[in-house]
């Protein structure tokens, strides 16, 4: 593996994890305005991009690359709304995580590396399900503002999330 992927997929082993703690703080936020369903949704996102973690790490060694963890950054910690929660995490995914794997193919196809843009070509299907399951999210709670009976009813049908491990070909990641 050359050494300019091997550090690229190594960013993006932190990016995942800064994801993982990010949703986190958004979790433990929910959970302090009494909103636990809202809350569960986000824990489930946590274990989600604890898997994208993992299949890039497994990625990276199945090629005799190294894994080298770096410090995590501190996420943000107080929101205003769990609308404002849910329209960060629409930015973070759209803004951030989405151009981050698209750079990353960008230096597969520089690189002439087909195997890590097959690789990648999970993570690319995988950003347009993160943007659309927290852009619908978003959209249902700017209608709803401030009515409680419906925030609440929103926050009972996120209750009912629960995680299930992507399946990422080429890793153990879903596997049986
Ligand atoms: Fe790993 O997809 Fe969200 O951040």
């Amino acid at each position: 593996m050359k050494a300019s992927i091997e550090k690229a997929l190594n960013d993006q082993i932190n990016a995942e994890l800064y994801s993982a703690y990010l949703y986190k703080s958004m979790e433990m936020y929910l959970h302090s305005i009494d909103l636990p369903g809202m809350a569960n949704w986000m824990k489930v996102q946590v274990q989600e991009e604890l898997a994208h973690a993992e299949g890039l790490i497994q990625f990276v060694n199945l090629r005799g690359g190294r894994v080298m963890l770096a410090a995590i950054e501190g996420p943000k910690k107080e929101w205003k709304s769990a609308a404002e929660v849910f329209a960060d995490a629409y930015d973070h995914e759209s803004k951030v995580v989405t151009v981050k794997i698209h750079k990353l193919v960008d230096l597969a196809i520089k690189e002439k590396d087909h195997a890590f843009n097959q690789f990648l070509q999970w993570y690319v299907a995988e950003q347009v399900e993160e943007e659309d399951n927290t852009s619908t999210l978003l959209r249902k709670l700017k209608k709803i503002g401030d009515h409680m009976p419906s925030l609440m009813q929103v926050d009972a049908q996120l209750a009912t999330r629960v995680f299930t491990a992507p399946v990422i070909p080429g890793t153990t990641v879903g596997g049986p």
